[in-house]
Parts: structure tokens; C-alpha cells; sequence
């Protein structure tokens, strides 16, 4: 059910200020894909998805219809699938670089870039003196976010994200404009990009001298130019309160029509059984409970209850960094 009001039946629930969900705007701003956003609070609590029974915490979230799809890496593969090539939404992704894609994903979102890129924020920046910001970090990561704790690992976090260019630096070392070699800028910038971009113009210029990594800034800056552009460019998007988006949700239908528990799955669930989910690596004491819909080595899809009116959406987490297991209690 697309209308006007939610183009394509996406929403995207974020805030500006996140650096993940900037991996979805690009994304949808790069292909030409119109879509609506409900823009949420920086800080618990989120009344919007606490209504849809959502108790996941982490920003972004797409809904499709009535499917809610967490985490960046889930939401980029179902739009590579739901939206294949067309001359209206041209490719981002190139085939033959689906594998340094996959890796440098990797790079950004596992191996600790972002909370080294987190880490290196200048202590001294207005939010960093926020008792409400740092006390919902510290839900969020389960480490200390105190200014005297940052304070102090303010200089490593930067030796860190200096290693960091350093790999972005050999491979942007043969001259090329865009990180996977191709003519235009692809999904692997986006993969790549984003932490980056993100806190270049906040690192200490002395201790991230232009000459050390030539090709690196130049390339931060190209991205820059061209995410800017992408984000003015195409129709404006349409931006939906809480309620509406909603009320959007609870009437459109399941864009995800493709159910069914993989028998043969090492965890050994069943369709409809009561589970849990809960990301691994951060946000993780926030766990959702629900009748197992989907299970298959890249997907885990449940059925839970809106809080208002008990109606049935579904949500949708990758494999990867989530655990489900089945629940202790009844609903
Ligand atoms: N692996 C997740 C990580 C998302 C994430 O950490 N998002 C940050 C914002 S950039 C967040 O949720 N911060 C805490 C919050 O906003 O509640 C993804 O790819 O979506």
C-alpha cells in the first residue's frame, strides 16, 4: 500500500544525528527510492515504538508495510532485494564487487570502528556534558560514558581511528576516486564511509596531518560533496509524525511473503515457538519476545503484539550479532 504520504510503504525511523542510519538515507537518496521518515528521539524514551511493541533500541528501523526491519545490515539487504535495478532506481551495488563490499561492512560495523569513531568525539562537545545523553549511552553500551573516563580515552580512541585510515589510505593508494574502483560512488563508499564521515571534521587537525593520508581526504571529501547533493536531490521526503506512521503501520499488509522455519538450522527452533531476540554487541539489554515466524541463516522474523489494540506486526533482525533463544515465560 503505497500512497503519497508513504512512498514505496517505507519508513525509516531515525534522527540526524546517527551515523548509521545515514547508511539508509544515502542509500535511498543514491537510488532515487522515495520514501517517508518519523524522525525519534536521541535518547530513550521512544514513545512511537514503544506503542508498536517494539522494546529493540537501536536507530535506525525501516518498515516496509508492516514488516519492521532492524539493524543497517538487514535493512540495505532487503532493499537490494526488493528494489533490483531499474532505469527509475539505478544500481548502487556492483556485482563484481560483492565481496569487498561484504568485507568492508565488516570492517565498519564489527570490528570496532564505530565505537572507536564514538570515542574519538572531542570530550569537550555540548552532548558529552548531557547527564541524560551519557547515562542512555551507558544502557547502550554497558561501558562507562563518565567525561572523566572519556576524557582519558580520548587519545587512544584517535591511535585507533589513525590505524583505521591507514587501511582506508592502501586501499584508495592507486588513485582511485571511489573505494570499490568504479566510475561513480557504489554501495562499498557507504560501507566504508560512514564512521569517517561522520568524525572527520571534528578530529584534531595536528594529530590528522592532510599529508599523512592524501588519499583519504580527498576521498572523505568527494563523499561528502556527493552525499550532500544526494540528500537535496530528488523528491523531498516526506516526513510522518508518530501516530501517523503508526496508523500507517497497523493497517498495510506484510511486504515479507516469504515465511518458513529452516529445519535444518543449528538452533533448532520451530515455527511458533515463544523466543526472545537481542543484539549481542550493544543495546542488548532490550529484548523483544515473540512467535517465531522465519528462520533462516540471514533472518530471524517474529510476530509480536502491538501495545495498543494487541495487533500482530513483525519484526525482522539479521543472524548476525542477534541471539535467539526460546522464552522462559508465556506471554
Ligand atoms: N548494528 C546496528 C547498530 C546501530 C546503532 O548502534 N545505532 C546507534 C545510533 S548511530 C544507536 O542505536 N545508538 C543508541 C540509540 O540511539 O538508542 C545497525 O547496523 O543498525
Amino acid at each position: 500500500m503505497s500512497s503519497a504520504e508513504v512512498p514505496n510503504d517505507i519508513i525509516l525511523f531515525h534522527y540526524p544525528f546517527s551515523p548509521f542510519a545515514k547508511r539508509i538515507v544515502w542509500y535511498l537518496k543514491l537510488r532515487n527510492i522515495p520514501y517517508a521518515e518519523c524522525i525519534q528521539p536521541l535518547t530513550l524514551p521512544r514513545p512511537d515504538l514503544a506503542e508498536l511493541g517494539i522494546n529493540y533500541r537501536r536507530i535506525p528501523l525501516l518498515s516496509i508495510g508492516r514488516d519492521i526491519y532492524y539493524d543497517t545490515r538487514l535493512i540495505l539487504a532487503r532493499l537490494e532485494k526488493s528494489f533490483p535495478a531499474t532505469p527509475s532506481y539505478p544500481a548502487l551495488s556492483a556485482p563484481q564487487n560483492k565481496g569487498l563490499e561484504a568485507l568492508l561492512e565488516k570492517f565498519t560495523v564489527d570490528a570496532g570502528i564505530f565505537s572507536k569513531a564514538a570515542q574519538s568525539l572531542p570530550p569537550d562537545l555540548p552532548v558529552m556534558k548531557d547527564e541524560k545523553f551519557l547515562k542512555d549511552r551507558e544502557d547502550f553500551t554497558g561501558t562507562s560514558w563518565t567525561q572523566a573516563d572519556r576524557v582519558k580515552g580520548y587519545p587512544e580512541a584517535l591511535a585507533h581511528i589513525k590505524h583505521a585510515f591507514d587501511i582506508l589510505e592502501a586501499l584508495l593508494a592507486d588513485g582511485r576516486q571511489w573505494i570499490g574502483g568504479t566510475e561513480k560512488v557504489s554501495l562499498a563508499d557507504i560501507h566504508a564511509v560512514w564512521p569517517f564521515n561522520w568524525i572527520a571534521d571534528m578530529l584534531p587537525k595536528q594529530a590528522f596531518p592532510k599529508d599523512q593520508h592524501p588519499n583519504t581526504w580527498a576521498w572523505l571529501n568527494r563523499f561528502k560533496k556527493t552525499a550532500k547533493e544526494a540528500e537535496k536531490s530528488g523528491k523531498k521526503t516526506v516526513s510522518l509524525d508518530g501516530q501517523a506512521a503508526i496508523k500507517h503501520i497497523m493497517a498495510a499488509s506484510y511486504h515479507d511473503q516469504q515465511t518458513g522455519v529452516d529445519a535444518q538450522d543449528p538452533v533448532k527452533l520451530e515455527k511458533g515457538d515463544l523466543v526472545s531476540l537481542w543484539p549481542t554487541d550493544s543495546g542488548f539489554r532490550h529484548k523483544d519476545q515473540g512467535r517465531l515466524v522465519k528462520l533462516t541463516k540471514d533472518e530471524v522474523v517474529l510476530a509480536i503484539q502491538t501495545r495498543t489494540g494487541g495487533k500482530e506486526i513483525r519484526v525482522h533482525a539479521p543472524r548476525w550479532g542477534f541471539r535467539v533463544v526460546k522464552a522462559k515465560a508465556q506471554l
